[in-house]
């Protein structure tokens, strides 16, 4: 295991970029040592001063300049050392693909076979039917998709949330995609890989649409099941009533999957947009809030206090797929609103809307402009938190950057650099991109790298129920953990960390301490988003 105070991404670093290493001790200079110990580079650190988030005062060692190809270590004066890291082209593409294949472990209602997932197999899970919560007399069948996270549920928000990142990121990377191999069962049919996996996700979320068009909020069984492999989890599956905003998540998500399955299969695009306008119809005869906090259901709530920017995207995205003027109309009108354009989701997630708006129209659109400034003004504000973090995090150290899922806060804020520079021009905001992935994937106080299976200190222990009952030492790879949390919900997490602990050391990797180190399906997504960046052809 590496010491823990030389901090850096132990994926390594792409050769043309902006190398930094965070040292925690007050080292006037450092060496890199290549596999053979011979010294390859010398350098002297800068100090940075004290960080808040760590509560340390930290030291940066600059290493830009060294571009060969390698696998190295950096040492101290001290004796003290780094992690292995590597300078190459293609550093993030383990990972990369360990995110993206992560859904394929992930998947519900079937088996897990030995020669795609490896080791990490298990029998069909909930197949049977579920009961509609507030009437038992009618049994669906709403089998597939993705678990959501460490627990067995399967929600439609954080799947439509998801999606959204995936396929976002496959518009903007199709050639990333087009030609990565995840070896799932599909890998060698027409469509990429990671589409492929989508479609998995996108059949079920059909299923759990009504007659009327409505989106079951969730089908779960009524409480978390205990930590057994998915097929032993056999209590009774039931459906959730339907929420405004699952339906409008679901008609948005549909119109965007339509646009980018008709290159490949008209019929499966066809079916996508006839499901949308069908939720879309169920949202203009039904404009207000919907959703019921069920009782006696214990499962993930994702609750939300209004709906108008998932109607927004909803609207933004059914202008884009089929380019009627209602749909413009609607989406002007909401505009309106009191909105954020530039969130991500899961909750508020009106900036796939605003992207969607400015993917599909010119630079002769004013509405296209505000959607594309709200989105380079947010890169600016973000990079002045990461120039103020030693560790280059865009996370102000409070509750607003070290919550519930921080990590998926961090990777939304890299999906931003990337969307401003896209649409600027200007490249000014990669390194910040870059840099985000650099504190995931190690450079940050704990020196841990959130990804499991990624880097010689990773996460090995999240809170996922098959990782948890399988026997198996090792993690399943590619699990994003949830990350640093400043006031942690769960009692364990509250007796593993003394009071006062500055929020970027509020971590464990236990598996019992939910609200640091769980994994879900929307945390994966903005991870694949920045990786797919990191992963094209220069
Ligand atoms: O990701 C959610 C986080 O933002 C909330 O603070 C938390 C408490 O409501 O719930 C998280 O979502 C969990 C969901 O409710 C159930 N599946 C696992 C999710 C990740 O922890
Ligand atoms: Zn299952």
């Amino acid at each position: 295991m590496c010491k823990k105070n030389v901090f850096l991404d132990q994926a390594g670093y792409l050769p043309e970029m902006t190398k930094k290493a965070v040292i925690t001790t007050n080292a006037k200079s450092f060496v890199i040592t290549d596999e053979n110990g011979t010294v390859v580079f010398k350098g002297n650190t800068t100090e940075f001063g004290y960080d808040e988030a760590s509560g340390d005062t930290v030291y940066i060692a600059d290493f830009t300049e060294l571009t060969k190809v390698g696998r190295y270590h950096i040492s101290l004066n001290s004796g003290e050392s780094s992690c292995l890291f590597e300078i190459r082209n293609d550093i993030y593409e383990r990972c990369f693909d360990d995110v993206c294949k992560a859904y394929y472990y992930l998947r519900c209602g079937c088996g897990l076979e030995e020669r795609y997932a490896g080791k990490f197999t298990h029998a069909p899970c909930h197949t049977e039917k579920a009961l509609l919560w507030d009437d038992n007399s009618i049994l669906l069948d709403v089998s597939g998709g993705w678990h959501d996270a460490g627990d067995y549920g399967r929600y439609s928000t954080a799947a439509a949330c998801a999606l959204g990142h995936l396929l976002y990121a496959y518009k903007f990377y199709p050639d990333v995609f087009q030609k990565q191999k995840l070896s799932i069962p599909e890998s060698g049919d027409a469509l990429p890989d990671m589409l492929a996996e989508c479609k998995v996700e996108l059949e079920w979320l059909m299923k759990m649409q009504r007659e009327d068009g409505a989106v079951y909020h969730k089908a779960t069984t009524a409480h978390h099941a205990p930590f057994v492999m998915p097929e032993d989890d056999t209590a009774q599956m039931f459906l959730l009533p339907p929420s405004s905003m699952a339906t409008a998540d679901a008609a948005a998500v549909f119109a965007l999957a339509s646009g980018i399955f008709r290159e490949f299969d008209c019929d499966f695009a066809d079916k996508l947009l006839t499901a949308s306008l069908k939720s879309f119809g169920w949202l203009e005869h039904n404009p207000g809030f919907l959703f019921e906090h069920s009782d006696g259901c214990t499962t993930g709530g994702y609750g939300e206090m209004r709906d108008t920017d998932n109607r927004f995207w909803a609207a933004a995205e059914l202008y884009s797929v089929t380019g009627q003027t209602r749909f413009r109309d609607m989406l002007e009108s909401l505009v309106k609103e009191d909105i954020n354009l530039t969130a991500l989701g899961y909750a508020d997630i009106a900036g796939l809307g605003a992207l969607s708006y400015i993917m599909c129209t010119d630079e002769n659109d004013a509405l296209r402009r505000t959607f594309i400034s709200n989105f380079i003004r947010n890169a600016e504000a973000l990079a002045a938190i990461s120039d103020k973090c030693g560790y280059g995090a865009a996370l102000t150290p409070d509750m607003r950057g070290y919550h519930w899922g921080s990590n998926m806060t961090l990777l939304k804020n890299g999906m931003i650099f990337l969307i401003a520079d896209r649409f600027e021009g200007k490249n000014r905001f990669e390194g910040y991109a870059a840099a985000q992935l650099h504190y995931l994937l190690g450079c940050n106080a704990l020196g841990f790298s959130y990804v499991s299976g990624t880097g010689e200190h990773s996460i090995q222990h999240p809170h996922l129920r098959p990782t948890s009952a399988d026997g198996i030492d090792e993690c399943i790879p590619g699990m994003v953990s949830g990350g640093p949390n400043g006031r942690p919900s769960d009692e364990d997490a509250r007796r593993l960390i003394p009071e006062g602990t500055p929020p970027m050391k509020c971590f464990a990797d236990d598996e019992l301490c939910y609200s640091l180190n769980e994994i879900t399906i929307y945390w994966n997504s903005p991870a694949v988003f920045v990786l797919a960046h990191f992963n094209r052809e220069k």
